[in-house]
């Protein structure tokens, strides 16, 4: 045979190879986030996106819906759990009627200070709780920062327990902020993250409870300007996978896509902390009032939520508190 037909057969093979690995189709992984874009969750996600794309040459794309397109926070976890929902970021509050155990990271005063918290996430005890996901159907990626939730409302300020006496506070879907509310006096209201706005607004609630960024984002400032201090819960953020979508990708690719989430929890609690900054700073500026209650009066009156749960993760909570 003539060299140069077999010349001709080999570029030939080459171009086909070629042009094959570049149109092969990448996998587009959906990703939810009830943020909008340039909250700190959502440009962590970003950077996950883009780390991936990167390390896997452009074969898996992540294609994230902030605002809560693909839903609330309750409707997306249960659209992970199915696998339509490839990726997914929320508060770990919701995730508890899905998976109790994680109850735990929702008590109030359960961490001492954010330092704390990380302290606990990061070792052995938050990956043991990210681990125990996939019983129900999740890969737990990795841990976002959501600072501490305070209330706030639209008459009066808080400054004392008391001060809740019958009012009608917005928590999220999650048993335990519901018995929080109880034993500081208040009237739980459990409301999905989108609603609250006109709640407040049209006097169904009185108030809610949030971080300084998410107080902000959600305009929730112009109609309950009294923001106080008490700190009664510090909930992270947490990044799940679908089990559905795990089990279909290689062991490379689950580790770019493991690494890739942990690396972004990195720069997440960077623009974490330039956030609450800016949103204090804004909110002040918009006319809002803070307040510094005393602590110790709500840590008082929350002890009953700790005989509830402590039963069952007696264990667990102590292992967390003796975190130094
Ligand atoms: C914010 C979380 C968001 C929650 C929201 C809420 O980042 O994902 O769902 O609180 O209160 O801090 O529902």
């Amino acid at each position: 045979m003539k060299k140069w037909f077999i010349g001709g057969v080999m570029v030939w093979v080459l171009v086909f190879a070629l042009s094959f690995s570049a149109f092969a189709a990448p996998m587009v992984l959906k990703a939810a986030d009830d943020h909008a874009n340039g909250y700190p969750t959502v440009e962590g996600l970003k950077l996950m996106a883009k780390v991936v794309d990167y390390m896997t040459n452009g074969q898996i794309k992540i294609k994230i819906y902030p605002g809560a397109q693909l839903g609330s926070e309750k409707e997306t976890i249960e659209q992970t759990q199915l696998g339509a929902i490839d990726i997914n970021r929320v508060s770990v509050s919701p995730v508890v009627a899905f998976v109790p155990k994680t109850a735990v990271l929702t008590l109030p005063y359960i961490f001492r200070s954010g330092k704390h918290m990380w302290k606990v996430l990061d070792g052995p005890i938050g990956k043991k709780l990210l681990d125990d996901l996939s019983s129900k159907g999740f890969i737990g990626l990795a841990y976002y920062d959501s600072g501490a939730r305070n209330f706030y409302t639209v008459k009066k300020p808080i400054l004392e327990p008391s001060d809740l006496k019958g009012l009608k506070i917005r928590v999220q879907k999650n048993p335990v902020m519901i018995d929080v509310m109880k034993a500081l006096g208040a009237s739980p209201v459990p409301m999905a993250f989108e609603e609250v706005y006109s709640a407040l607004q049209s006097g169904v609630i009185d108030g809610a409870e949030n971080n300084e960024p998410s107080y902000w984002e959600t305009s929730h400032y112009e109609v309950a300007k009294y923001y106080s201090y008490d700190g009664h819960t510090r909930i992270p953020e947490v990044v799940l996978m679908s089990k559905v979508t795990w089990n279909k990708l290689t062991p490379d690719q689950r580790l770019i896509i493991k690494t890739a989430a942990v690396a972004s929890s990195y720069y997440e609690r960077y623009l974490w902390a330039q956030m609450v900054k800016k949103a204090i700073k804004a909110v002040k500026a918009a006319g809002c009032k803070f307040f510094y209650p005393n602590v110790k009066l709500f840590q008082e009156k929350v002890k009953p939520v700790y005989e509830k749960y402590g039963e069952n993760y007696k264990k667990l909570i102590k292992e967390i508190q003796a975190v130094k």
